[in-house]
């Protein structure tokens, strides 16, 4: 824990961020920071082009100036679109066109762009990295796990959007994390790394697996009305890392899931304050006036 020393600061604060790379002098830079929720960007895009687009401008503008041995930004998936249900043997890689369906997807696009722009003009020596659905600890309440696990918890219904036949490609978040140690330390810069374990899941499968690990009954869960331009299927094609880089996913669903849930058992306090302050406001916007389905 000494190692590490946190400042909180905005990203778009050029001014915050150009005297901490004066004060810091880093090596490395990791982008992570991102706001990252679709429903949110949905409700409210600006913010999202602000810290996604603009804040990784600033980020790379304070590598050019102060100097740096890499740049490493973090992306997503959701980039590349969505791929159809019927059709299981398409796969994201990482020559499959650009393609968003969400403000949050654009704006995350956008910034890859960005990276690539900044490597190709300025010679930033950058990298970037394109990864299926996280899951594990300390995963913001907002988001399908960890939102079905406290509801499930304190008994309240479990919204799950449209028929729940969604596929994400769940992975767990240590597995990303050495993927980028390793992109860092090994991976060649200007390119693109697409990151996932082969792990799709329908969103119903997910949801009803949290439940029977807590032992709920299913009748807590609720269809309610789709996310507007709801992504069908994310599967990600990870051969490039694995061949290049050698990277395979350490953590088996199975056991990542259970880990996740005792996590958020014997962390109530964490996420419990969390949900009951400005989130409280957020969840009635987001969840009050969703229809339920029959
Ligand atoms: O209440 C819910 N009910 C529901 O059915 C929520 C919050 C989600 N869902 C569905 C929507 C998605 O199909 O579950 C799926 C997963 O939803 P999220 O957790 O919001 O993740 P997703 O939209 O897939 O995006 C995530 O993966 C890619 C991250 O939030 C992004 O930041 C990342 O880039």
């Amino acid at each position: 824990m000494d190692k590490i020393k946190f400042v909180k600061a905005d990203i778009a604060d050029r001014k915050a961020v150009f005297e901490l790379f004066e004060t810091e002098n880093p090596d490395v830079v990791v982008n992570f920071a991102a706001e990252s929720h679709v429903d949110r960007s949905i409700e409210n895009p600006e913010v999202f082009l602000v810290t996604n687009i603009l804040g990784t401008q600033v980020l790379m503008d304070a590598c050019r100036k102060y100097g740096i041995q890499r740049y490493h930004q973090v992306s997503t998936d959701e980039v590349y679109g969505d791929l159809p249900l019927d059709r299981p043997d398409l796969f994201f890689t990482e020559e499959t066109p650009i393609h968003t369906s969400s403000p949050y997807s654009a704006s995350k696009a956008s910034a890859d762009l960005l990276v690539q722009a900044y490597n190709r003009t300025f010679g930033l020596p950058a990298t970037i990295s394109r990864c299926s659905n996280n899951y594990g600890p300390y995963h913001f309440p907002e988001k399908l796990i960890p939102l079905m696990i406290a509801n499930a918890l304190n008994n309240k219904s479990l919204p799950v959007y449209g028929n729940g036949l969604n596929v994400r490609d769940w992975l767990y978040v240590e597995d990303h994390c050495k993927a980028i140690d390793l992109i860092i330390h090994k991976g060649k810069v200007g390119e693109v790394y697409n990151i996932g374990g082969h792990n799709e899941k329908t969103n119903i499968d997910i949801v009803k697996t949290i439940l029977k690990i807590l032992d709920k009954p299913e009748s807590l869960i609720t269809y309610v009305t789709d996310r507007k331009g709801h992504d069908m299927r994310y599967a990600i094609d990870p051969t490039k890392i694995h061949t290049e880089l050698g990277w395979l996913p350490e953590t088996m669903f199975a056991d990542g899931i259970v880990k996740t849930v005792n996590w958020y058992l014997e962390n109530k306090s964490w996420w419990e304050k969390i949900i009951s302050g400005e989130y409280t406001k957020y969840y009635e916007e987001m969840y009050g006036n969703r229809e339920e389905l029959k």
